[in-house]
């Protein structure tokens, strides 16, 4: 079995990377940090793993990764649609243009390119599964979280509109929507400034990686005839994406 696994260098995607070889699948991981895709080969030796360094911002990039795909490789059985990001946190009036594109780019066009290379791979085998990560971001918005939160409404969006597209083709959809989850993720929302990163979860037992990467390996140990459409899951102190109890 081969998990396909986008932004493996970090959080979820590399707690799923583990999650996955821990159960036997050899893995293909991607992201741009060449340093630590070498990292996880190292340390997955296990299993098989091949790395791909690319930006999935990049249509041609993401094209050339798949298509350098050869034997046992093209048999992609999971693909995990996880890179993206958030940056910054501020009104609409105020956004940085620069950062919205990102997000666009990065959330949307990049999970779009990924998905239109590896459902071919999956669709003459008559098999596979997508899960895509979402976020609770995706299901409600907050203040100043705009584009972001458009975004993950899109990969929403997405999620339910691929798996019409692809059932004809025996392929699983499902969306995982994770509320507040300790990784990279706030230290790279907040451009580095990992002091304001840490206050996002003070007080709080967020949710880890691999709380994530249970849920994503659960969802695709499914028997064959049975598909999760959607989980949505947010650390017992976060009500919705709003409201929180923090211990002080
Ligand atoms: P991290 O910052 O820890 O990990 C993000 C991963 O995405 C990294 O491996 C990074 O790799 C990769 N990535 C980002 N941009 C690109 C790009 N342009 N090309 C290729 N890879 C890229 O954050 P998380 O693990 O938390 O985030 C993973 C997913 O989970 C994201 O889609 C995020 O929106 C979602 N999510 C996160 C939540 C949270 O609270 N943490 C909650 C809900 C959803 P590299 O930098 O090496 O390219
Ligand atoms: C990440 C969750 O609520 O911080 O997608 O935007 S949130």
């Amino acid at each position: 079995m081969i998990a396909f696994i986008t932004g493996a260098t970090s959080g979820i995607g590399e707690a799923c990377a583990a999650k996955f070889a821990e159960n036997g699948y050899d893995l293909i991981l991607t992201g741009r940090r060449k340093e630590r895709l070498e990292e996880l080969k190292a340390r997955f030796n296990k299993v098989k793993v091949l790395l791909l360094e690319f930006d999935v911002r990049n249509r041609n990039e993401v094209k050339k990764a798949i298509d350098s795909l050869s034997g046992q490789w093209k048999s992609v059985d999971v693909l995990v649609n996880n890179a993206g990001l958030a940056l910054g946190l501020s009104t609409i009036q105020d956004g940085d243009i620069d950062d919205w594109e990102t997000m666009i780019d990065t959330n949307v066009k990049g999970l779009l390119y990924m998905t239109r290379g590896v459902s071919e791979l999956m669709i003459p085998r008559n098999s596979g599964h997508i899960v895509n990560i979402g976020s609770i971001a995706g299901k409600e918005v907050y203040p100043k979280g705009n584009v972001y939160c458009a975004t993950k409404h899109a990969v929403d969006a997405l999620n339910k509109a691929m798996r019409l597209d692809l059932l004809p083709h025996n392929i699983r959809v499902s969306e995982v929507c994770p509320g507040m989850v300790e990784t990279e993720f706030s230290v790279v929302r907040y451009k580095g400034d990992a002091e304001r990163a840490s206050k996002v979860y003070d007080g709080i037992d967020a949710l880890k990686g691999e709380d994530i990467a249970d849920i994503v390996y659960w969802i695709a140990s499914q028997p064959p005839h049975v598909n999760i459409l959607e989980v949505v899951v947010t650390p017992t102190a976060q009500g919705n994406a709003t409201n929180t109890i923090r211990k002080s």
